[in-house]
């Protein structure tokens, strides 16, 4: 290997890094802490960051990738609103030769070379942890009972996840009935408006519901709560991530187990940033371990919740 070639690789850890970082959205807690995370992160590790927010448009993550490819930046990492349709822009960034990461939501394709790794939450396990409390829950409870299900943004990763784990789990059990299925896109507001609507539809036999985050949830809850119903106790909830905002309805009694899903991906972002920069092997996959809250945790941890 020539000498420059040696000279310039070892420079790379004294020269400022450009990481360009197409978020999807600010639909959530969730996501605020996220973009939050990433961007102090940014800051602390010295890495200089280029951040796009999408509102919920693919085509808008497209243009935010095309115009790092165009700035030359180190790095581009892709919180993917849904997980189809990525391949040719992907292919795109390969042949300018940036590395790519995805984070937090994963993406659908069939060529594992187009990106170094997916560091983000198994979604799958926490819809798992969530059929499991509610097995728990009913265990000697006599069916049937009935189940509504508030799911994300279709077509992406954490809603089909969170469906499926659920499932895996509670279809052990014949009597648990899941009666409606809609998306309330992974916001407090249309969490409201589709909950009253499945209310006025179904009354009373609503036992259940399991919301695919905590902004839905908390929408949810107040459609509950107009209708006279009682959350958490007229209607078990079980809701994933885990913001300041769910453990205070945990604490309330409104709330009755939040599956952890963990925003404050920044740190570990930026250190696989400096390690692809520094030429380091990197598994496909990174995960972090995350829990599950119940309402008596909940009041001993909520003064710890950071997000
Ligand atoms: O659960 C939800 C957010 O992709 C894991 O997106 C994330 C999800 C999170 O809007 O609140």
């Amino acid at each position: 290997m020539p000498q420059d070639t040696v000279l310039s690789e070892s420079q790379h850890s004294t020269q400022k890094i450009t990481l360009g970082y197409s978020q999807l959205g600010s639909e959530s807690d969730w996501r605020k802490a996220n973009t939050n995370s990433v961007k102090e992160s940014a800051k602390e590790a010295g890495i200089t960051l280029l951040f796009e927010n999408a509102e919920q448009s693919q085509e808008k993550q497209f243009e935010a990738i095309r115009s790092f490819i165009k700035q030359k930046v180190d790095v581009i990492a892709i919180a993917p609103v849904v997980q189809s349709g990525w391949e040719p822009i992907l292919q795109e960034v390969k042949q300018a030769g940036i590395p790519v990461i995805i984070a937090d939501r994963s993406v659908n394709v069939t060529d594992s070379s187009l990106y170094v790794t997916f560091i983000g939450s198994d979604f799958y396990d926490e819809g798992r942890k969530a059929g499991k409390y509610l097995l728990d829950k009913m265990k000697g409870r006599p069916g049937p009972i009935g189940i509504v299900e508030l799911q994300g943004t279709m077509d992406s990763s954490p809603t089909i996840e969170r469906k499926n784990g659920f499932r895996e789990i509670i279809d052990s059990r014949a009597d648990l009935k899941i009666l409606k299925t809609r998306s309330a896109n992974f916001t407090l507001e249309q969490g409201k408006k589709v909950m009253q609507s499945i209310i006025e539809e179904l009354g009373e036999d609503i036992d259940v519901l399991f919301s695919h985050n905590d902004d839905m949830a908390l929408g949810a809850i107040e459609a509950m709560e107009e209708a006279g119903l009682r959350p958490g106790i007229d209607i078990v909830i079980i809701s994933v991530d885990g913001t300041r905002k769910s453990f205070e309805m945990m604490v309330q009694g409104k709330i009755n187990a939040v599956v952890e899903c963990n925003p404050l991906l920044g740190m570990n972002l930026m250190q696989v940033v400096k390690e692809i920069m520094g030429g380091k092997n990197l598994p496909k996959r990174i995960v972090l371990p995350e829990s599950i809250f119940t309402q008596s945790i909940a009041e001993r941890e909520i003064n710890n919740r950071k997000y």
